[in-house]
């Protein structure tokens, strides 16, 4: 029998939702902080023992339905030469289009590195818990490589995109190739489903989602080998267009309206959507807001109960508990 997690993408109804949390493995819990004593960020991403370690500890202390794998979405971007500081968040030098364009493709040698952790927690978890590998989409990566790091607004990212579309284009393409590539290296060692994390696209308007993202997020996952989940937070406005991505599952922030999912996103499954926030509450509100959520989305085909995006790192380890039961609870 399949994971849940896999079936819920596949469009089945299960009688409970599989649920997971982005960002599960992470600094809420003292076992990471501890870990992260011993070991730099970028240190245990490229140590298989210690990544598979830290894939792992969400799992046993909330028997999640998915274990996301612990990498970032700039990993596979150091393989391709990118020098990157993560301080905590990335750092790197500003790059123009061109750059971009010429970075080449990804080296899979020099991500062999998650291609083992995969391996590692595959063989310790059981058939129920699906790994989940990642990558993030071209336009988010386009928008940390032009911008050397975050911000809010990744305007250098926004302008570039209308100042040589073809450029941009010829960017995007090769960041999109290599994106596939390395899901594709994830399948291969044993994921069982990847999401695409495209947290900047909401910046752009609906027309730009459609000529930029969209496509750039549908080659980076084609033809993976299994179930695929685009994520793509604040692009509510350009909810129809998401589908487009070839995507299994679309991934919803909390402010996607429950009627827009109806009817916007019929043939496929949802994920989401709670909003982290709800998690900083208590355990009465937060039971509630689940139950509210799992109404909601819950009795369509399809459901992956999860939050709006990344669980925030002053969590209570505990309130996540009352999540996932809640999400368990009978229906
Ligand atoms: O010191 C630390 O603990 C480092 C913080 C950290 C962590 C735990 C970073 C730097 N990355 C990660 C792991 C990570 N990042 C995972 C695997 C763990 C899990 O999900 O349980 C994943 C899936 C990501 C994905 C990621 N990285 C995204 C997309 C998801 C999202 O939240 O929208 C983005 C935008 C990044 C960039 C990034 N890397 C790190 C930080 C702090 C950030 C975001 C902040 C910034 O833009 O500066």
């Amino acid at each position: 029998m399949r994971p849940p997690l896999v079936r819920a993408l596949l469009g089945e109804r299960l009688d409970r939702p599989p649920v997971w949390v982005m960002r599960q493995a992470g600094r809420y819990l003292p076992e990471y902080r501890d870990l992260r004593r011993r070991y730099g960020f970028a240190e245990a991403v490229a140590n298989p023992t210690v990544a598979a370690e830290i894939t792992l500890q969400p799992i046993r202390r909330f028997a999640m339905d998915g274990a996301v794998i612990f990498a970032d979405i700039m990993t596979p971007l150091q393989a391709m030469g990118v020098e990157v500081e993560y301080t905590p968040g990335p750092r790197l030098r500003p790059h123009t289009l061109a750059d971009v364009a010429s970075l080449g493709t990804l080296d899979l040698d020099r991500v062999g590195h998650v291609a083992e952790t995969i391996r590692r927690v595959r063989d310790r978890l059981g058939p129920d818990v699906a790994v989940i590998g990642f990558a993030g989409a071209p336009v988010t990566l386009l928008a940390y490589l032009l911008e050397g790091g975050g911000s809010r607004d990744f305007v250098t990212m926004r302008g570039e995109l209308r100042r040589d579309p073809d450029a941009a284009a010829a960017a995007l393409d090769g960041l999109a190739r290599a994106m596939n590539a390395y899901l594709r290296l994830q399948a291969d060692a044993g994921a069982d489903v990847v999401q695409l994390f495209d947290t900047w696209a909401g910046l752009l308007d609906a027309d730009q989602i459609r000529r930029w993202a969209v496509p750039a997020a549908r080659t980076a996952l084609s033809d993976v080998g299994v179930p695929t989940i685009y994520f793509a937070p604040g692009t509510v406005h350009a909810l129809d267009r998401l589908v487009a991505t070839g995507a299994d599952g679309i991934g919803l922030d909390w402010r996607v309206p429950a009627g827009a999912v109806a009817t916007t996103l019929a043939g496929v499954a949802v994920q989401g959507n709670l909003d982290p926030a709800v998690l900083l509450t208590d355990p009465d509100t937060i039971r509630a807001a689940t139950r509210a959520m799992v109404r909601r989305l819950g009795r369509r085909p399809g459901y992956v109960a999860n939050l709006g995006h990344g669980i925030h790192r002053t969590t209570p380890p505990e309130h996540l508990q009352v999540f996932v039961d809640t999400v368990r609870e009978e229906p």
